[in-house]
């Protein structure tokens, strides 16, 4: 897991049993603070009336701006006040169970590092701005709140059951890549995607993608791909009927989707209540690599 991606400057600090690290806040150079200034000029414009209520409010609430990489625990401060949740500084992706650990305790790990200008658009890797512009917002809404702390119980289970690529399924599609039906049309909560430029726009305006409606089962069968845009989004009614799905019993869940086949990233499948039908030319094309 430490190995997949190239080295930041905070790989080999001094991190605590949690994989904690000091986000030594007074190291980021000049460069850096501007390139988060950029990324966040640049995306606060792209996610006007794209991103949910929800985030677009919260961004105001924490007061996230244009001035410099946040400092973590000053923005903790401000978040723990509205819904009890803190971003920690982490290195680099943890452990899952050390990051199942960290939510079901009302903690974020964020990624201290911040993309290399070369890779401005684009790293598949979670860097500060992903964690902070992605998710952090998400986390000042109650509701949202509660379901991520749900989550992160509901991983350390599905690890012991051995039902992790179920589990994770589910954040993918939610927590990363979700979109939900509000009053004025499809708005977007997943941070893989509002922290995304391109991927905010053909999330919901480009003609490729399937959007479908979310069914938990249906969705746990559902293959991804880490490296491009979704070839399917599925959207919720409310945060309150995704944190509602949580109050069952994952493990008759896992039992009832075991055995049965999975759905390639792209396929419609009986029963989906569709929201658009996709074309699927982004990808026939060859997706990122064709563009
Ligand atoms: N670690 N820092 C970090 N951020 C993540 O989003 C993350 C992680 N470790 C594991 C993980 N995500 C996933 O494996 C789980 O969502 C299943
Ligand atoms: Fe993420």
């Amino acid at each position: 897991m430490d190995t997949q991606f190239a080295k930041n400057r905070y790989h080999g600090a001094p991190r605590a049993a949690d994989f904690t690290i000091d986000q030594a806040w007074d190291t980021y150079s000049a460069a850096e603070h501007d390139r988060w200034d950029r990324l966040f000029r640049r995306q606060k414009e792209v996610t006007k009336g794209r991103a949910c209520a929800a985030a677009l409010e919260a961004m105001e609430a924490l007061e996230l701006s244009p001035s410099g990489i946040p400092h973590m625990g000053r923005l903790s401060d401000r978040l723990e006040k509205i819904t009890g949740w803190r971003v920690v500084p982490v290195a680099e992706l943890v452990p899952d169970e050390i990051f199942f650990d960290h939510l079901a305790n009302r903690r974020f790990p964020a990624g201290a590092f911040i993309r290399p200008e070369e890779e401005f658009d684009y790293l598949q890797e979670p860097d500060i701005f992903h964690d902070i512009f992605g998710h952090v917002p998400m986390l000042a809404n109650p509701v949202f709140a509660d379901f991520m702390e749900a989550y992160g119980k509901g991983g350390q289970r599905a690890m012991k059951l051995g039902q992790l690529h179920n589990l994770a399924r589910l954040y993918w599609y939610t927590v990363e890549f979700g979109l939900i039906q509000e009053t004025d049309g499809l708005r977007i909560y997943g941070a893989g995607i509002l922290s995304s430029p391109q991927e905010t726009v053909f999330a919901l305006e480009d003609e490729s993608p399937n959007r479908i409606g979310f069914e938990l089962k249906r969705l746990m069968r559902t293959d991804y791909i880490i490296d491009d845009f979704q070839q399917t989004y599925f959207v919720i009614p409310s945060f309150e009927a995704l944190l509602e799905t949580c109050y069952q019993d994952f493990g008759d869940v896992y039992g009832e989707v075991k055995g049965l086949p999975d759905y390639a990233a792209h396929e419609i499948a009986p029963g989906d209540e569709v929201i658009t039908r996709g074309t699927l030319d982004y990808f026939r094309k060859g997706g990122r690599k064709g563009l």
